[in-house]
């Protein structure tokens, strides 16, 4: 393989591999496990939109390499986001050649890489805004010598065009005397087919310390995942210390000190992400699953019965008092000047009706509404209340799809989260027919762990096979991997989530056309080999070894 490299690079016989030419994807399914072999797209994941790989090599020295920003560029060295970022990737870059101690190789490849240069193209570079479902995250590399140069419209395609090229495969996967950094010469033009690239994580089954958080938010990052979809509370705690309402968490969660995310915890938790493209999206699922609000604010929860007195248990939050409008009204007042993102994510999803039943007043309040015995009713009622109050605060919303489906009246900008398996396609027909945004998770709910290579599961799903007008289909912004917390916490979070969610950061970054299950399955070992050579305990795809193992 080597000896071909050099060769070609002797001759300076530029050989271009195009992705969309060459390469014969197919839709046949594997259930065998993928043949082992190598991908030419090397280790890049996800598959950029477009790339040219020459087989013109240059060398990559970690002596003299750095990072800088073009003279060109509108943003620069006040840009902590972009300074920050290029620490991050000299890091990466060098990290495997100076572990395996290959700085000492003599040989010369054709040419020399010095550096590479960042040119944010738009007057606007963006470097100190808080990124949106609109952000521009497009870019192109060129890999070049003597520099490569990274150009992007906005900070945001500067940070997804990172380390890419630049981490060289070709060091692990071949002899050691000319693997000093080699690097081909690339072109990447690359832009995410979906806008919305989310990752669920639940803080209130089990709580996750804030580091734990922030290196799933770096491994997002490698991914190209931009939104953080934070299910901070639900029924089991309340990890969220409210500073209009600190009885919620002091009651509410598993320890009133050791299991809480402070207003800095947050913030800091939101900094790290947006330093990384990412928003942090939280949801405060109501009216169902609030078992853990009820302990620290008396009256919010629906007492049950049994028979004509009260159970001493409660239901969900209590539809019929004005006092539960004030609480909501003050708590997302709240929500809203800590969480800077343009979404707040209101759940509504699995409201069970029975407490509601058996409640005297709430039959009561039910005929004088004239909603009969329709409990489904009441639940409108009550998210039409607090779709309102949200919207006084001039934040966005996303529900889960049961609000949709019960009818809600919802402004037009609201995102419709589809996680229910059955009938997926025609409920992304329906939403899309109704003219709303939505997003999808019902094909990766990464909590669903089974015997085998299931990251080809949801690799394979496909976001836009439903029937329906291009502009429905426009609607469909994008997905959310999930991994509710029952089963999962600190101690294998991390492993249940990589690279098992870097299937699904494909199927929403690359184009429709990228799904050849051996192709990626040689680029996804490797790519799981770089996480965990940097950090990130990714589980095995299957049977075999990283090179850096054993280097
Ligand atoms: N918690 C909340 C959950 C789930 C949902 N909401 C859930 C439901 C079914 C499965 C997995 C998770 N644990 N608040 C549904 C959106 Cl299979």
């Amino acid at each position: 393989m080597f000896a071909t490299l050099k060769f070609a690079a002797l001759l300076l016989a530029v050989v271009v591999c195009w992705a969309t030419q060459d390469y014969d994807y197919n839709d046949a399914e594997i259930d065998e496990e993928p043949t082992l072999g190598d991908s030419p797209y090397g280790s890049l994941w996800p598959l950029p939109q477009k790339v040219q790989i020459s087989t013109v090599v240059f060398k990559l020295s970690g002596a003299s390499f750095h990072i800088f920003d073009a003279k060109a560029s509108s943003s620069g060295a006040s840009c902590r986001l972009l300074q920050n970022a290029y620490r991050r990737y000299d890091e990466y870059i060098f990290t495997s050649s100076r572990k395996q101690g290959q700085n000492k190789s003599k040989k010369a490849l054709a040419s020399d890489m010095s550096e590479l240069q960042v040119w944010i193209t738009s007057a606007d570079s963006e470097c100190d805004s808080y990124p949106s479902v609109t952000s521009d995250e497009s870019y192109k590399l060129s890999v070049d010598s003597p520099v490569a140069v990274l150009k992007a419209p906005k900070v945001w395609g500067a940070l997804r065009g990172r380390g890419h090229s630049f981490y060289s495969t070709h060091c692990l996967y071949s002899d050691e005397e000319v693997c000093s950094r080699p690097i081909n010469r690339t072109d990447i033009h690359d832009f995410p087919r979906f806008a919305h690239r989310g990752l669920l994580l639940d803080t209130s089954r089990h709580f996750l310390p804030i580091k734990v958080i922030l290196a799933n938010l770096e491994a997002m990052a490698w991914n190209k995942f931009n939104v953080f979809h934070w299910h901070i509370v639900d029924d089991p705690s309340f990890p969220y210390l409210s500073r209009t309402f600190p009885q919620l968490s002091q009651h509410g969660a598993y320890h009133p000190y050791t299991h809480v995310y402070t207003p800095s915890d947050v913030k800091m938790i939101i900094e790290f992400a947006r330093l990384r493209g990412i928003r942090v999206v939280p949801e405060f699922d109501t009216p169902g699953h609030t078992q853990s609000w009820g302990k620290g604010q008396k009256d919010l929860l629906t007492p049950c019965y049994s028979g004509a007195s009260p159970s001493g248990s409660f239901g969900p939050v209590n539809p019929m008092l004005n006092t539960t409008y004030d609480f909501m009204s003050m708590f997302f007042k709240e929500v809203n000047t800590v969480f800077p993102d343009a979404y707040v994510h209101l759940g509504g999803d699995e409201v069970d009706f029975s407490c509601w039943k058996s409640n005297p007043d709430i039959q009561k309040f039910m005929e004088q509404q004239g909603f009969g015995t329709d409990y489904s009713k009441l639940e409108s009622f009550y998210i039409q209340r607090l779709l309102d109050i949200v919207t006084t605060t001039n934040k966005g919303y996303m529900i889960w799809q049961e609000v949709f489906d019960n009818g809600v009246k919802l402004k037009s900008d609201t995102v419709v989260h589809v996680w229910m398996g059955n009938k997926v396609e025609e409920e992304l027909q329906k939403v899309t027919e109704a003219g709303f945004t939505t997003i999808l998770s019902a094909p990766w709910y990464l909590d669903y762990i089974s015997y085998g290579q299931d990251w080809q599961k949801f690799y394979r799903a496909e976001p836009l096979s439903f029937k329906g007008t291009d502009a429905q289909k426009k609607l469909v912004i994008g997905g959310e991997a999930c991994l509710w917390g029952e089963y999962v916490d600190a101690t294998n979070l991390t492993p249940r989530l990589w690279p098992r969610a870097s299937a699904v950061g494909e199927r929403l970054w690359s184009d429709r056309d990228v799904r050849d299950l051996n192709d990626a399955y040689s680029r996804l070992a490797k790519h799981r080999c770089r996480m965990v050579q940097r950090g990130i305990p990714a589980e095995p795809l299957f049977t075999g070894y990283c090179a850096h193992e054993y280097k």
